[in-house]
């Protein structure tokens, strides 16, 4: 299977988030590849990481990163790939560290920054099946699919417990 997306993260930590953009991608047999690469941490490996990105056939980066959160904008400045930010709910600061770090960029280098926590993290999944579909009816008619099967699963009326 190809892997248009790459989902990276700044540690370890951020996996438990990270992996509901993993899943959403799994649901739509969308093929991705997860690495751990910090901003801090790891410079050399987010530069090259960067830097090979187009010719590894990658099409979407997905940058999860907590606190001093730079991985995504980082990643968007070493590659034209577009790169969809999620930012890791922290426990000091709950995530509005992480959003800020994320969200204010400079002109030029976007990052599309998704909510903090795992609901971001998902629809990050979401957002790159959008792009992707752009470019694939199968993949277009699957996310149709998954969209209309939300729909369908929310009741008409509350319920007590
Ligand atoms: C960031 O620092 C990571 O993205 C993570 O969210 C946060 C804390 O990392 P750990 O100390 O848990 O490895 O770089």
């Amino acid at each position: 299977m190809d892997k248009p997306v790459g989902i990276i993260m700044g540690s370890q930590s951020d996996w438990p988030t990270m992996r509901e953009a993993a899943s959403i991608l799994d649901e739509l047999g969308i093929g991705y590849e997860a690495r751990i690469v910090s901003a801090h941490r790891t410079p050399d490996r987010l530069w090259d990481y960067g830097k090979s990105a187009v010719e590894r056939g990658l099409k979407v980066i997905i940058a999860g990163a907590g606190g001093a959160a730079h991985l995504p904008g980082m990643m968007a400045s070493k590659t034209r790939v577009p790169v969809i930010g999620v930012p890791v709910q922290t426990q000091a600061l709950s995530g509005v560290d992480s959003l800020y770090s994320i969200v204010q960029m400079p002109k030029g280098y976007p990052v599309a920054t998704m909510a903090i926590g795992a609901a971001g993290a998902a629809n990050a999944g979401l957002m790159a099946a959008g792009i992707l579909a752009i470019n694939d009816p199968a993949l277009a008619a699957r996310l149709d699919a998954w969209r209309a099967a939300l729909s369908a699963s929310i009741p008409q009326e509350p319920k007590d417990d």
